[in-house]
């Protein structure tokens, strides 16, 4: 059921998503209903009138569930289920239901658990006013009455229980974020569906879970992308987005939304063979400010390119993660954004330290590195500043020189007075 009210219409595109949820909550969309209206029905949403139609046109069909790309008030879906005598569901209720249905991992079952929780405690009254009116007239103290009070202290009980486990998986997700401070880290983010989970696999050769539904992934995934021994890229897949993403979920999925919050860099992919891909890309630039995500620098990514017309003009790289097509120059770009991001330093050694080289190459990307007469010259780059490299070396035993750059872009030129032991 689709309905616009006012000076807005039906948002291009949106009929067809709604298929999609339904088909990805595992049913099948047997007939769409429009309704426009000057503001929306405060008891029945639609209008009474709709509402026989609606009725009608379940009855005829054999329909039981309506699924309305709206959100219905407290009350309305309730008034709705006994006015059509199907049960009704609402876009947000629909999205936490695939969300349920696709969570697997602990942190993801919490996050789901939390935003259901908390969709629904507003939503008790509701069910129970209506329940209670059965109890007795006017004034008395329905059977529903005491019911609703134990139900809201409950789950705001267990609210606050999976506030708590979140926060402390999310303490764990920083702590092993830390952990990587030394790697790039970058986090592909997107519209839903538009091959996010595709092209990790495809360019790090990893077997995540693709498919054509929406909200497949439900987790951060975080592989190593390889890039010639030249330091550690990192890239991260994650949750998707979609228009009007519900409140609930950006609250609860706070600690699967931290990767994209803490990246480096983003690579924003659309779907290029999508005829509402732009209205999308903009969806998710606005929902990266909402999280606090809008200024990380990104690369924008139009994949899919095999389904779409080669002649559709794009500004970005455009990559198909099925045909491989595309995936050299996009690992490319985001080497050049890890090189150009980097703290440059050359580093003189002498004597032999296994430990401390294995761990500039795990840390660091070495560009070069010469031997002579038992002195090494280590030339590279850090990610997030040269501090880390600074307390590793104040670990060695060996004897060092650490001349930091401050062209970026490789032209060396001393700035500071050479740091030595
Ligand atoms: N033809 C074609 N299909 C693709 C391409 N990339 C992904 N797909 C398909 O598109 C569907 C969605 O791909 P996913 O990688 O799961 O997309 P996602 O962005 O991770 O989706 P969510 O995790 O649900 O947000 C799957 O059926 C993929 O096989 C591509 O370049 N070309
Ligand atoms: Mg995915």
């Amino acid at each position: 059921m689709h309905a616009s009210f006012g000076r807005s219409s039906v948002q291009p595109g949106a009929a067809e998503e709604m298929d999609a949820l339904v088909q990805s909550a595992g049913g099948a969309v047997i007939a769409r209903l429009f309704q426009h209206r000057h503001a929306p029905d405060p008891s029945s949403f639609v209008g009474s009138g709709k509402v026989v139609e609606i009725k009608a046109a379940a009855e005829a069909n054999g329909i039981t569930t309506i699924v309305f790309d709206s959100d219905l008030g407290p009350g309305q879906a309730s008034r709705l289920e006994e006015a059509t005598g199907c049960k009704v569901i609402d876009r947000t209720e629909l999205i936490l239901t695939i969300f349920a249905l696709h969570a697997r991992t602990a942190e993801a079952l919490l996050q789901i658990e939390l935003a259901q929780l908390r969709y629904a405690l507003p939503r008790l009254t509701g069910m129970w006013h209506h329940l209670s009116r059965l109890g007795g007239g006017i004034g008395t103290r329905g059977p529903g009455e005491t019911q609703l009070e134990v139900d809201r202290r409950k789950a705001r009980q267990r609210i606050k229980l999976l506030e708590t486990r979140i926060d402390e998986v999310e303490e764990r997700r920083v702590l092993r974020s830390s952990a990587r401070r030394g790697a790039f880290q970058v986090a592909l983010t997107g519209y839903t569906n538009t091959g996010k989970s595709s092209l990790l696999n495809a360019l790090c050769g990893s077997g995540v879970h693709a498919e054509d539904k929406l909200f497949a992934t439900l987790d951060a995934v975080t592989r190593r992308l390889h890039s010639d021994g030249a330091g550690q890229i990192v890239l991260s897949d994650t949750v998707g987005f979609i228009d009007r993403l519900p409140e609930e979920l950006i609250a609860s999925f706070r600690s699967t939304l931290g990767v994209v919050r803490d990246a480096d860099l983003l690579i924003l992919v659309g779907d290029l063979s999508n005829p509402w891909r732009e209205r999308q890309m903009q969806l998710v630039r606005s929902t990266l400010d909402d999280i606090g995500a809008g200024s990380i620098p990104r690369i924008l990514v139009w994949n899919k390119s095999d389904l779409a017309d080669p002649a559709t003009p794009m500004e970005g790289i455009v990559t198909s993660a099925l045909t491989g097509c595309g995936l050299a120059g996009l690992a490319e770009a985001v080497i050049k954004a890890r090189n150009d991001s980097l703290s440059r330093f050359e580093l003189l050694v002498e004597g032999d330290d296994g430990l401390l080289q294995n761990w500039l190459y795990e840390n660091c990307a070495i560009s070069s590195r010469t031997v002579a007469e038992g002195a090494q010259t280590i030339s590279g780059g850090c990610m997030h500043g040269l501090d880390r490299l600074r307390a590793r070396l104040a670990e060695s035993t060996v004897a060092w020189q650490l001349h930091p750059l401050s062209d970026t872009n490789g032209n060396p030129e001393w700035t500071k007075a050479q740091e030595t032991r």
